[in-house]
């Protein structure tokens, strides 16, 4: 594994949805030992400690959306805070909500488009959050991430899209939870999206390999978004959205060594932690050996069978 430097950014994002406590997540992941974690590993770290949304109009309850403006402010922020760490090392977002990827994703494919390599995104989700602030039934903006960063319609008074994540770069793994119009929008699209089922009848390992092997041979730089919720809620309680079914503890650990081989990936948000409903901080101790996982953690020092 190569050394990395590493660049903690707390992105304490609580407007994507109605219910408080993510705001406390990167203070969680710190309080779990993330930074040790990764420096056992031999990796530099650097803590930028947590941002501030920019500076946005006031939220004053008329939307059908929850807090739209505080979250436009987190995004304008974010997507600077991103393009910045690009250049720099590998930037892990610690949310805050999965509001926080409006932002994180759209500015690492700025950056990539500056260095003229092409962006994949590996979504880890129960959900797809594939929705607009048009089709959303909850008004929740942490389900609009991919809808957003896809270029989708409908995000007035947001930072536009400079560079779009093309369809066929997405790959969703752990779904089990989609609305019903991010369903009919998705038909029509070209994102991989393999739900809990497909991963039952063929294990994580086969979607994952495809599409590391499409990022590989793209010579492509890959983000991957890791929600709390693509875990069974009985590993990790701690998330506000809980869909029993999700990933068990050995197969998000597989998926992250399978991430570490690749040597693809470049940046990382860990999103969704609430601590507020963990349970004596066990969600948080498991995001942050998964993050440990994908920078290197092992037990013994082997590639992936068919990799090499
Ligand atoms: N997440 N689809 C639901 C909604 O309210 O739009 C749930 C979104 C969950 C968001 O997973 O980050
Ligand atoms: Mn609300
Ligand atoms: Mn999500
Ligand atoms: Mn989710």
């Amino acid at each position: 594994m190569n050394r990395k430097t590493c660049i903690l950014i707390g992105a304490p994002v609580d407007s994507g949805k109605d219910r408080r406590g993510c705001l406390m997540g990167p203070d969680a992941y710190r309080t779990a030992g993330l930074g040790e974690a990764l420096t056992d590993l031999g990796h530099k770290l650097r803590d930028m400690g947590n941002l501030t949304p920019a500076t946005h109009a006031p939220d004053l309850g008329d939307s059908k959306l929850h807090r739209p403006n505080e979250t436009i402010g987190w995004t304008f922020r974010l997507i600077r805070a991103a393009e910045e760490a690009m250049s720099r090392g590998l930037p892990i977002f610690l949310g805050g909500d999965h509001a926080l990827s409006l932002g994180s994703v759209a500015g690492v494919a700025n950056h990539a488009a500056s260095v003229g390599r092409p962006q994949f995104v590996l979504w880890l989700d129960a959900h797809s959050d594939f929705h607009t602030p048009e089709t959303t039934a909850s008004g929740n903006l942490h389900g609009t991430p991919l809808g957003y960063v896809t270029g989708r319609r409908g995000f007035g008074g947001f930072p536009e899209v400079r560079n779009p994540i093309p369809q066929e770069n997405i790959c969703i793994l752990g779904l089990r939870s989609v609305d019903a119009a991010e369903k009919l929008a998705l038909q029509g699209t070209a994102i991989h999206r393999h739900d809990m089922r497909e991963i039952d009848e063929t294990g994580i390992a086969r979607p994952l390999a495809a599409f590391l092997q499409r990022v590989s041979e793209a010579q492509g730089m890959l983000h991957v978004s890791l929600d709390v919720d693509f875990l069974d809620p009985m590993i990790a309680p701690a998330v506000g959205t809980t869909v029993p079914g999700g990933a068990t503890i050995r197969e998000a650990h597989l998926v992250m060594e399978m991430i570490c081989d690749s040597g693809l990936m470049t940046s990382l948000d860990l999103v969704e932690l609430n601590p507020f409903l963990d349970d004596r901080g066990r969600t948080a101790q498991v995001m942050v050996d998964l993050a440990a996982s994908a920078l290197g953690r092992r037990v013994f020092d082997r590639p992936t069978p068919g990799q090499q």
